[in-house]
């Protein structure tokens, strides 16, 4: 299974880690502490040291009651940092955005691959990425970020996740995006209540049949919180036995904050499951 994004060709029949690089100053996932751009710049290198096989920055908080950041803010934290790591690690970088103006100016300053929460529904944002050579990760969220979380409703969570998926990438292949480009994500947390996040999980082999490669982000997330009883400080374990059971369901990229401990659950995962290619 291979994913194309810009200069990129990865080989995802061994699973990977995708770092997160939150360049958010309320980010409460890393406190701000990388508000800085050689901070950030840092941090991402030792991600990539960690183990890292993308490094995904986003500037907008996604997050359940956030509220929306400006575009020129946006920008503003997005691009140097974008423009500095492009520079300076061999591996794709991401940018996590809704704004087809920033995904634009992302893949004009060398932005592998887009990953968007709102799966390029945004006016104009299949038009933003088409003509690039960019991948684009086709995430489910039911809402938007700032009410999705106060009483998310499905009759059937995984099949109403799988249609809403097929119908995107029908969008972007439309629209000129090749298959060859796409990844799609269940989007977890994202107005769904933990026994969603549940059924999603135990059903992702039911998404990786359809034959793109999945994507999961569940690190230090609250479905973490509630299984554990942990704070956002204390999640790692419960995000490391998530990250497991994804590989064993089928996803091919794990987002995380923490990715050296990731990267060696993974390992573990794709070998018991038999995806295991050379380790090193
Ligand atoms: C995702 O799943 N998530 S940003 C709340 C937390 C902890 C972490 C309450 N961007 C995803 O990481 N992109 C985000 O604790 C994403 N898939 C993709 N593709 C939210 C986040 C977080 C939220």
């Amino acid at each position: 299974m291979q994913l194309h994004c810009g200069s990129h060709v990865l080989d995802l029949a061994t699973p990977v880690v995708m770092g997160v690089l939150n360049l958010t100053p309320d980010s409460f996932a890393d406190g701000g502490r990388h508000a800085t751009r050689a901070a950030a710049v840092a941090h991402a290198l030792r991600m990539v040291d960690e183990g890292a096989a993308f490094i995904d920055i986003g500037g907008e908080s996604t997050r359940p009651g956030a509220e929306p950041v400006p575009v020129d803010e946006e920008l503003r934290r997005v691009i140097p940092v974008l423009e500095d790591l492009v520079a300076r690690v061999a591996v794709p970088v991401s940018v996590d955005t809704r704004h087809p103006v920033v995904m634009r100016a992302a893949v004009a300053a060398g932005a592998a691959m887009i990953n968007d929460v709102a799966a390029l529904r945004e006016p104009g944002a299949l038009a933003a990425v088409a003509g690039s050579g960019a991948a684009v990760c086709l995430m489910h969220m039911q809402g938007q970020p700032r009410g999705m979380q106060r009483d998310p409703a499905y009759a059937d969570v995984t099949g109403e996740v799988r249609e809403f998926l097929r119908g995107r990438v029908a969008a972007c292949v439309a629209a000129g995006i090749p298959a060859s480009r796409l990844v799609v994500d269940p989007g977890f947390g994202f107005g769904k209540a933990l026994a969603h996040n549940l059924e999603l999980l135990r059903r992702l082999p039911e998404l990786a049949a359809d034959g793109l490669p999945v994507l999961v982000g569940m690190s230090r997330k609250s479905m973490v919180g509630q299984l554990t009883g942990r704070g956002v400080d204390e999640r790692l374990p419960g995000s490391l036995a998530l990250a497991v059971l994804a590989i064993l369901g089928g996803a091919r990229i794990v987002r995380a904050h923490d990715v050296g401990p990731t990267v060696d659950a993974v390992k573990v995962a794709a070998g018991f499951a038999g995806v295991q290619g050379r380790v090193g």
